[in-house]
């Protein structure tokens, strides 16, 4: 271990917890919504957490009634891939335990909001009957894998597919811990058998969450390099030179606290095409080993790269993997493609990407896009795809469905990628309130009036075809990759934002803090004077992003507010 300070609390819960086992099998059983702490935290590395809903709390408490707890699910689907079943089967489950809702995930996920303590076993169950998990879809453990979602039929696409799946089928704990809560599986403590030892995590698992996605430099739309280990796998043509492995990604951070910041996974070795998974258990050995055990605010691999250097790391990293390693090559820009609107899929078939506002499949007054999705997929059988930006692609259409499913689509009232902006197109946003735990103000429920406003400004300057990336998220956690993209709006308290700008659409560089607890109010005209300048100074091929870290913090904040006018 990298300190000497004592564990933190929740590593010596999962010490004792029997394999992620704990006391859940009683806890899930008893009556009532809560559940305790311990039970709170080893349900994560089973996919679900205890929320509550923050809308009501204030009135309830003040009536003196328990706070409306309920779960969220989050199933685990590498790189976001669905049968049309599974779909429907998910899409079901929203109303028997859900509150009607899926929500795909910047993870490529779905989750399920506000599923009752007692329908959990079943809601789980269920999933896993689809032949989907929610093992591990949480807690210290591998995260769902990430891989370039355009079901593009090539051999690149294949592989990067076939990888995600093959590192998170092999990445999970040994422990049946899972099985036994959820699946009825009879308990290895009635066996009489201790519980498994875990090669590869070890009892106490891993110190934090991580997070692996893999892609190629030509569709970056994942932000390979956000993850713990982001693997950039390099083609010649079709064929599989071997993996670039990018260490120390992460964006979790709190505000005022130095110590924790945003930072992109870098480049240290490439392995060949035979050794992703023995280096993918080298990375992870080392944060097992190394990563910090007693501060779960730096605990994540990102600090253990700065705090110990990246040479450290490598040589400790060749140690693990049991030989030499290679530098990592000098591999092609990443770029971002358009994945939304029709798409050749190469096999004489098509994909149509769909924008998902804030990836929440729901039926609206005037917008049905669940009930929408839910018809083309039973009628044309189509398999969907969730995208990292909480987008849904409907792969393996045929080329004369292109006119019946548009009709379907435009009778529920959903706007097609052509309908909006590349500003609403990319822009993404966390649940934020009344779910999450963590907000400090709104993210998914002001969306569309923020997105308007900066709409309108950018529209004043002439820039509204632009393709400028927006984030939006409820606090510093940055779960929906706040500090990628050009501009990142950031939870600061009720009604107000930190305002960052400078990031790249390609995800390559971080965005810096402009302003901090900017009223909601104000976003849109604190960004005029940016656009102004922009529109008038950019320079040949500069994307927003760029343009602003050419200009620096200082020059920006000196932008006179008249510039505003400028256009
Ligand atoms: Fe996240 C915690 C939602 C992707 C960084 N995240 C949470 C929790 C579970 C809140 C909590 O701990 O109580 C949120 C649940 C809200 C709700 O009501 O559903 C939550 N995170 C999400 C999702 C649903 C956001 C979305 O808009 O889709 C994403 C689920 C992905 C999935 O399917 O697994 C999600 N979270 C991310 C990402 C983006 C990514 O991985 O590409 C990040 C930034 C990258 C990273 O990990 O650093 C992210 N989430 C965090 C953090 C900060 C971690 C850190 O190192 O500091 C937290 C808080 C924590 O872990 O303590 C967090
Ligand atoms: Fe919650 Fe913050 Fe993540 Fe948004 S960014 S979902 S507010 S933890």
């Amino acid at each position: 271990m990298s300190s000497s300070a004592p564990p933190s609390g929740v590593e010596r819960l999962k010490q004792g917890s029997q394999g992620l086992r704990g006391d859940l099998a009683r806890e899930l059983a008893a009556p009532g919504r809560e559940v305790s702490e311990d039970a709170y935290n080893l349900l994560k590395f089973h996919g679900t957490y205890e929320q509550h809903d923050r809308d009501t709390a204030t009135a309830r408490k003040q009536r003196g009634e328990e706070k409306d707890f309920s779960f969220m699910v989050r199933v685990r689907m590498p790189g976001g891939v669905l049968t049309a079943a599974q779909y429907l089967a998910l899409d079901g489950l929203a109303d028997t335990y859900g509150n009607a809702t899926l929500r795909i995930t910047t993870r490529e996920g779905v989750q399920f909001h506000g599923v009752i303590k007692q329908d959990l076993r079943a809601t789980i169950a269920a999933i896993n009957h689809a032949l989907l998990t929610t093992q591990s879809a949480c807690g210290d453990v591998v995260r769902n894998v990430t891989a370039t979602p355009a079901p593009r039929r090539d051999a690149v696409h294949a592989r990067l597919r076939a990888d995600a799946a093959m590192l998170s089928a092999t990445l999970l704990p040994a422990s049946r811990a899972y099985h036994e809560l959820f699946l009825d599986e009879q308990a290895q403590a009635e066996l009489g058998a201790a519980p498994e030892p875990e090669p590869l995590f070890g009892p106490t698992y891993l110190p934090r969450k991580f997070k692996i996605g893999i892609a190629a430099p030509s569709d970056n739309t994942i932000d390979v390099l956000t993850n713990d280990l982001g693997v950039i796998a390099l083609f010649e043509g079709e064929h599989l030179l071997g993996y670039n492995l990018a260490l120390g990604g992460g964006l979790g951070m709190t505000h005022n606290k130095p110590a924790t910041y945003p930072r992109l996974a870098t480049p240290l070795v490439f392995v060949g095409p035979d050794d992703l998974r023995r280096g993918a258990e080298a990375v992870i050995a080392l944060q097992r080993d190394f990563g910090n055990r007693a501060d779960r605010r730096r605990a994540r691999l990102k600090y253990l790269l700065d705090d110990r250097g990246a040479e450290w790391a490598k040589t400790a990293l060749e140690g693990y993997f049991g030989a030499p390693l290679a530098p990592a090559r000098a591999m092609p820009p990443l770029e971002v493609p358009e994945i939304l609107g029709w798409h050749a899929q190469g096999d004489g078939k098509f994909w149509l990407g769909i924008p998902v506002p804030s990836g929440r499949i729901a039926d609206r007054p005037g917008v049905r896009l669940r009930s929408a999705l839910r018809e083309i997929v039973v009628r044309f059988g189509c398999d969907p795809v969730m995208t990292g930006q909480q987008d849904v692609l409907l792969s393996n259409l045929a080329p004369g469905d292109r006119g019946p499913v548009e009709a379907l689509l435009r009778a529920h009232g959903v706007a097609l990628a052509e309908d909006l902006t590349p500003l609403a197109r990319w822009a993404l946003a966390c649940p934020a309130l009344p779910t999450c735990g963590l907000a400090l103000a709104e993210a998914e429920r002001v969306r569309a009036p923020m997105l308007a406003a900066i709409e309108a400004e950018l529209a004043r300057f002439g820039l509204a075809e632009e393709r400028i990336s927006l984030r939006i998220t409820g606090c510093p956690n940055g779960c929906a990759r706040t500090y990628g993209g050009d501009i990142g709006i950031v939870g600061r308290m009720p009604g107000h934002y930190a305002l960052y700008v400078g990031g790249d659409f390609a995800g390559t560089r971080l965005s810096f803090k402009l302003h901090d607890k900017v009223a909601e109010a104000d976003l849109a005209s604190t960004l005029a004077p940016l656009f102004a300048a922009f529109a008038a100074g950019r320079g040949e091929g500069e994307g927003f992003g760029d343009f602003c870290t050419r200009l620096g913090a200082e020059e920006l904040r000196a932008l006179p507010a008249s510039r505003r006018d400028a256009a």
